[in-house]
């Protein structure tokens, strides 16, 4: 847990049951922060860099980082992740909505609270639909959007004080959204037990976090940062939610970030063939214990290796290469195998919050997806590999232009 004012903590123990039996398999030296974005190359701040190793949980099988970041310091100052910026998660997200809608009868009466709602690309959809809702969000840039879209947002971090003094102002839910929060947050244990608190007796929270066994076996080791403290399992979150009195009662599987989980979570027990069928599958696979996860330190080397030789031959070959996504994963990808700017002319995004910017360690410039038909380079590596389909979509015309995407995992490839 964190100690109030120091910029980390190496944690000890388990974050979810406290158990001390927990072994390190991989480790990915020290990096700087995935979504801390320098404004320039030299303006004279040393970036701050913090070890970042893997372990696992003997005692509730839960895989997590041992280092532990101050959140003011991960989330509060100009955080730049803005959701809304891919069409593919807008679409997710609102079929999400709508099954939600007609599933649980959900109208102008019910409550729907998100946790980390960030620019409202979620919630605006219940708003549409005349449900009243509220958004909890640290950040202040994201959340400001998200009100012009007419989402109201507490601009805070979600904690079980917060959610006790919500309830005694009367405030329950009947659906609870969290997506791609729960792993960030340092009190895993506060952060569940705060959504029991408010959810109504017959709510449910659905949450959505990457999945442990698509992270393993796609080698998608670059969605290892800071922000991400956990990767769940369904038999690690199964543990964790019961601890607080919340049954983890059906689950999904989905393709977005590489391979998520959407978990339909509730105050009563009711577990479905889908939940029993992944933890017996799980079980199955080892997902439960140590030995899944050792070899994941040689492939993630192997890819390592690959991927740094691709580039270095195309580069000798006198190709010029940009990449396309500022993501927080792309972050981890160069400064793990160590790509810098004599390989990587520039990084385009179109968020217009990241354009302008650098990449953290590697510090290369962040440009606008217009620079890729502008300069034309032989290459670019994708940093955002998630949304691969969306982009070559959005990028036919540099492709015809004999342009190519190198995508880095599951084994580094030339589309
Ligand atoms: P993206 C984010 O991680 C943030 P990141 C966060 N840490 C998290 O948990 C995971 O998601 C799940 C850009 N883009 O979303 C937008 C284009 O430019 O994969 C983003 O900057 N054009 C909370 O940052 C980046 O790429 C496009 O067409 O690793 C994608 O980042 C599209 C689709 C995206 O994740
Ligand atoms: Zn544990």
């Amino acid at each position: 847990m964190m100690i109030a004012g120091a910029a980390s903590v190496t944690e000890q123990v388990c974050r979810s049951c406290g158990g001390s039996h927990i072994d390190t398999f991989l480790k990915l030296g020290t990096t700087p922060l995935a979504d801390r974005l320098p404004s320039s190359i030299d303006d004279g701040e040393e970036e701050p860099v913090f070890p970042l190793s893997v372990a696992f949980c003997g005692d509730c099988s839960l895989v997590q980082i041992t280092e532990t970041v101050n959140p003011r310091i991960l989330f509060a100052d100009a955080y730049p992740y803005y959701s809304s910026f891919s069409q593919a998660l807008l679409r997710h997200s609102r079929d999400n909505v709508l099954d939600l809608i007609e599933r649980r009868g959900l109208h102008s009466g019910s409550f729907v609270i998100e946790l980390a709602s960030n620019d409202g690309y979620l919630l605006k959809n219940y708003v549409e639909a005349g449900i009243p809702v509220l958004g909890i969000d640290p950040a202040d840039g994201p959340a400001a959007v998200a009100s012009e879209f007419g989402v109201p947002t507490h601009v805070a971090f979600f904690t079980r004080e917060l959610a006790e003094s919500l309830r005694r102002q009367g405030v329950r839910a009947d659906v609870i959204h969290a997506n791609n929060v729960l792993a960030h947050v340092a009190d895993t244990n506060g952060f569940v037990a705060g959504i029991a608190l408010l959810l109504k007796d017959d709510g449910v929270a659905v949450l959505e976090a990457p999945y442990v066994e698509p992270m393993i076996e796609h080698c998608e080791f670059d969605t290892i940062y800071h922000e991400h403290l956990c990767y769940f399992s369904v038999t690690a979150l199964d543990k964790l939610f019961r601890r607080h009195g919340l049954y983890l009662n059906e689950v999904k599987q989905l393709s977005i970030h590489g391979g998520s989980i959407r978990l339909y979570v509730e105050l009563q027990e009711r577990v479905g063939a889908s939940v029993r069928d992944l933890l017996a599958h799980e079980r199955g696979q080892g997902i439960d214990a140590i030995d899944y996860y050792i070899d994941f330190s040689a492939t993630v080397d192997k890819l390592k290796i690959d991927l740094s030789a691709l580039l270095h031959r195309l580069k000798a070959n006198g190709a010029s290469i940009a990449a396309y996504g500022a993501a927080a994963k792309g972050a981890t990808l160069i400064n793990t195998v160590g790509i810098g700017r004599d390989l990587i002319d520039f990084v385009v995004d179109r968020n217009v919050h990241k354009q302008g910017k650098h990449m953290p360690g590697q510090k290369i410039p962040i440009r606008s997806t217009e620079a890729l038909l502008e300069a034309q380079p032989d290459y670019v590596l994708v940093l955002a590999w998630n949304f691969l389909d969306e982009i070559m979509e959005q990028q036919a015309e540099y492709r015809a232009r004999g342009g190519k995407f190198i995508v880095p995992v599951p084994t580094p490839r030339i589309v």
